[in-house]
């Protein structure tokens, strides 16, 4: 990968799937110029519920959060682009969609913390971290989109 250049998971959670948001968030990184190098609809199993969200294990929302995730399928991908875990993250939005900017894909589809459509990547070692367990390297493709040189100069 070049300068800069750098990868993120991106899951569109069971909510998404089920309220049939697929096509308009995924149209939202295509039109910003990010590069879908994976993807896939799969459903969650407790086993990798638990691993994806180690960090919030014993917190008050993490039963919930794990039946949520479990509860549906979910669209996992592998988004690349020019800073893309910060980039990412922004156009996701806050936490809680009470709080997320307008323009962002929790504020505009989303009402509730528990129902927030999305999970983006928070760091380089994280998304290293995520990406190894949803994608094997096999599954994530090499190729240029062909607008390439007029989304980057
Ligand atoms: P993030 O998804 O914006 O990175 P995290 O703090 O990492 O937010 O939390 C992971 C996920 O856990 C959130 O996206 C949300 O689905 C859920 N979550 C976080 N805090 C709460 C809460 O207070 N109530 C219910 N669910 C929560
Ligand atoms: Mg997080």
């Amino acid at each position: 990968m070049s300068e800069g250049v750098e990868r993120t998971l991106v899951l569109i959670k069971p909510d998404g799937v089920m309220r049939g948001l697929m096509g308009r968030i995924i149209t939202r990184f295509e039109e910003k110029g990010l590069k879908i190098v994976a993807m896939k609809m799969m459903k969650v199993t407790n086993e990798l519920a638990e691993k994806h969200y180690e960090q919030h294990k014993g917190k008050p929302f993490f039963e919930g959060l794990i039946n949520y995730i479990t509860s549906a399928p979910i669209v996992a991908m592998v988004v690349e682009g020019k800073n893309a875990i910060a980039c990412v993250r922004k156009m996701v939005g806050a936490t809680n969609p009470q709080e997320a900017e307008p323009g962002t894909i929790r504020h505009d589809y989303a009402m509730d913390i528990g129902r927030n459509l999305i999970h983006a990547s928070d760091s380089p070692e994280t998304a290293k971290r995520e990406i190894e367990l949803f994608f094997n390297e096999s599954e994530i493709l090499n190729y240029e989109r062909c607008d390439v040189d007029w989304v980057y100069e």
